[in-house]
């Protein structure tokens, strides 16, 4: 493993250390609740957007302490996204980061709820524990417009909504923008965020973001297509049975890659400026397109 590999997977334990803390829940929270919540949140995913959030606030010169709130809040909402993806009314999943999905494993009223407590947990991390109230508030405000009505909600409603129709190559952009991309732009502006980075380097992390949560779409619609059940830890194949228009089928497998590719050197070139403390971020957008789950 080379230093920087060593170091994100030190930062990624550090990152489920502290959701491991959030996660236990004064009396009052239903113990089933509290073990459906805890199952989903610290089940084996990537914690690609938390990471996203420490590296983004290290290249604007910020400390990672400062940005494990916001980094921790962005997985809760991500989880609870997946949570409620995966319920029979929607993609109807069985299997989610290599285990039974919530709902199977406890049920769908315990599924609904775990992913509904979980929104406003993000929330009240970010509120109690960043280091000034002006950064909490920043924080909040762009992670609901993230998470909301235009964005993710939105994204995700016009995705079902376009289940067996055809598309064009820009509504597949507008959707992935909004329910995909939207999540991992706020995570590089929260970090920048909680840096007090200057609106400048904001900005140019967001858009770095908007880019790379495209590319990671492009990815995902290829190791659905592609990757193995068991290395992915879900379903693969399903975009074909959910009648989804994905890039591959617009483009083809080879034209969707070179397209997730380019889209990741672009996003690199916007980091130009941020000098070497870039350098962890560059190498996680690399990933992003050679990942195999
Ligand atoms: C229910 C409001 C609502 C939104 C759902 C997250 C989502 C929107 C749908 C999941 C289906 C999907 C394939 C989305 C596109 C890419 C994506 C978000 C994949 C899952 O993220 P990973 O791979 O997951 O980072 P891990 O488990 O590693 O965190």
């Amino acid at each position: 493993m080379d230093e920087l590999a060593i170091n994100m997977a030190a930062e990624r334990a550090l990152v489920e250390e502290h959701l491991d803390r959030y996660l236990k829940f004064p009396a009052g929270c239903p113990e089933r609740l509290q073990e459906a919540l805890r199952y989903s949140v610290l089940a084996p995913g990537k914690r690609l957007r938390p990471l996203l959030v420490l590296m983004a606030a290290r290249a604007c010169g910020g400390k990672t302490a400062d940005a494990f709130p916001a980094a921790c809040a962005v997985e809760l909402i991500h989880t609870y996204s997946l949570i409620h993806d995966d319920l029979p009314a929607m993609d109807d999943d069985d299997l989610r980061r290599g285990r039974p999905t919530c709902h199977r494993q406890f049920d769908e009223a315990t599924a609904i709820l775990a992913g509904d407590a979980l929104i406003p947990l993000a929330f009240e991390i970010i509120c109690r524990d960043s280091s000034s109230p002006e950064i909490a508030a920043r924080c909040c405000h762009q992670l609901a417009i993230a998470a909301g009505a235009t964005q993710l909600v939105g994204g995700q409603v016009d995705d079902l909504a376009a289940q067996f129709h055809a598309m064009d190559l820009e509504k597949l952009e507008q959707i992935h923008l909004r329910k995909t991309a939207a999540m991992i732009a706020v995570s590089l502006s929260l970090g920048a965020i909680t840096a007090s980075a200057t609106e400048v380097q904001r900005e140019t992390l967001e858009k770095f973001g908007k880019n790379l949560g495209l590319a990671f779409q492009i990815t995902d619609d290829l190791l659905d297509l592609q990757g193995e059940e068991v290395k992915m830890g879900k379903r693969v194949r399903k975009d074909r049975d959910l009648g989804k228009l994905t890039y591959p089928a617009v483009l083809g497998s080879q034209d969707s890659s070179r397209l997730a590719n380019l889209l990741v050197d672009d996003s690199i070139k916007l980091l130009e400026g941020f000098g070497d403390g870039a350098e962890p971020l560059i190498s996680l957008a690399r990933f992003v397109v050679s990942r195999s789950r």
